[in-house]
């Protein structure tokens, strides 16, 4: 049998054990792995779910055909506002390939110059903004880098600009969207029956999820109304216009809300994160700060960034990788056999699915040299190649992997670069520890910098 601590009978969810021991699921995870090994199994309440996440055993799941992509437990309280959108569909799901087959053209290189001047146009909006705060001023580095990414991804993929740094309160979606995501954490956390009675609960969802369903129904039917030719050609129009090269279909209007919602949620929390941790990584390394420093200025120079620019700032995606190695912002996922396997040695049904814990696997020492020490040069073109295959995952894996991690990468890479460029920053509190927040992404806790700028904003 899989090793693991003793069952407990009464509690209904596994996550009522974490919930009860105070801890991340993330530190809870790092903690079993350390007692048991690279795989542990939890049972509760009758319910087991295994945990493998040292490199050796996540390589012999991902190397075959056999294992792809689980919804696991947390993922299913998803499918609330996500449907059988990409990231919350089942493998066998129609809508999965169908949406695939037709968005993948979106995430391709043309497709991601077609983006950049939308990308340029938010992330100046945010320089502009710490330019006119000044120095004295505290930026809250997650919420500006969650205002950036998801004013981004809405103005790329759907012509839509939600205006986050022209206002204090957030836009509508995204209060709905946040009160929905928490609800649906919180539910895969609750004893079976308690739900039916939480009405205020309950309703709050049932209207978050409505208004986040009214606001991508406007977007739809505003670009419905607009005469073809003064539409634009983006990930709006794809889902709408364009046809499944296999089976000739086109996605239904159910799925298209699903897929805006999917992408409005899967395209910011993560890359905003992802700045964020390399914000603080900067700030905590000030030979990399500098190195980077160095190459954007002479990328860059004074100069507004073009596309042609990304191309020579690869130490900025260099740190970015390593960033994600230590923080990937999307913890965890899950995997399943397609038929009876063995993982480990050990059987598993599947019926079953196996969680990898990125933290652990991204620090297995039968991989990675001082696992815990923050070094983008292990992403250097020497020695990039060194690195074992399954051994960094932080955009998950196979057919189900990130489609966004393209559009992620240079827009991370160009906002990283421009506020290296465009100001020195620091902590605001010279005594800022990190500590991590984790919902279903992570983030550095309250991390605030302050911003000066380096040469008078012309
Ligand atoms: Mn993204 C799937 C991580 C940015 C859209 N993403 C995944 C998965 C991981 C992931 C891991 C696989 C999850 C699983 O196996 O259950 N994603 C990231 C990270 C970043 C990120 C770490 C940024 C950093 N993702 C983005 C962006 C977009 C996006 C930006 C959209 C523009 N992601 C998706 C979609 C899926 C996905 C859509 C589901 C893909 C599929 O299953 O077909």
């Amino acid at each position: 049998v899989i090793p693991g601590p003793k069952p407990l009978p009464l509690v209904g969810n596994l996550f009522e054990v974490l919930g009860a021991s105070q801890e991340t699921t993330i530190e809870f995870a790092e903690d079993y792995h350390r007692e048991y090994g690279g795989i542990f199994v939890l049972s509760a309440g009758g319910k087991r779910q295994i945990f493998a996440s040292h490199h050796a055993l996540v390589a012999e799941m991902c190397a075959g055909p056999t294992w792809s992509k689980a919804v696991h437990d947390s993922l299913e309280q998803l499918r609330d506002l996500g449907g059988d959108g990409l990231f919350t569909a089942y493998n066998q799901e129609p809508n999965w390939g169908r949406a695939h087959r037709l968005l993948m053209p979106a995430f391709g290189t043309v497709a991601m110059k077609d983006y950049f001047p939308q990308m340029l146009d938010i992330a100046e909006q945010m320089m502009v903004r710490w330019e006119r705060f000044g120095p004295g001023h505290h930026i809250d580095v997650a919420e500006d880098m969650t205002r950036l990414t998801l004013d981004t991804i809405a103005l790329c993929a759907f012509d839509v600009r939600f205006n986050s740094f022209y206002s204090e309160q957030s836009h509508p979606f995204v209060g709905a969207m946040v009160g929905a995501l928490i609800e649906a954490g919180n539910r895969g956390e609750r004893l079976p029956g308690v739900q039916p009675f939480l009405f205020a609960k309950n309703r709050q969802y049932r209207d978050d999820i409505a208004t986040m369903h009214r606001i991508t129904d406007e977007i739809v039917a505003a670009r419905i109304a607009k005469p073809a030719e003064g539409r634009p050609d983006d990930l709006l129009e794809r889902m709408l216009s364009a046809v499944d090269p296999l089976t000739g279909e086109k996605l239904s209007a159910e799925n298209i809300q699903y897929q805006l919602a999917t992408f409005l949620i899967a395209g910011h929390e993560t890359t905003s994160g992802l700045l964020s941790f390399a914000t603080h990584k900067l700030l905590t390394h000030p030979e990399v700060l500098e190195r980077a420093r160095g190459i954007v200025d002479e990328v860059l120079g004074d100069a507004t960034p073009t596309f042609d620019d990304l191309a020579r700032l690869g130490y900025i995606g260099q740190i970015l990788r390593e960033t994600l190695r230590l923080h990937p912002t999307a913890p965890a996922f899950a995997l399943s056999p397609s038929e009876p396997a063995t993982l480990g040695g050990y059987p598993i049904d599947p019926a079953e699915n196996v969680l990898v814990m990125l933290p652990v696997l991204h620090r297995d020492p039968a991989v990675w040299e001082s696992p815990d020490v923050f070094d983008p040069d292990r992403f250097g073109p020497e020695r990039m190649n060194d690195i074992p295959e399954y051994a960094w995952m932080p955009f998950g894996h196979g057919a189900r992997a990130c489609i966004g991690r393209p559009f992620a990468l240079q827009e991370a890479t160009l906002v990283l670069a421009m506020m290296l460029q465009r100001f020195d920053i620091a902590l605001a509190d010279p005594d800022y520890r990190m500590t991590i927040s984790e919902t279903l992404t992570i983030k550095p806790k309250d991390l605030a910098i302050r911003a000066t700028a380096r040469r008078p904003h012309t």
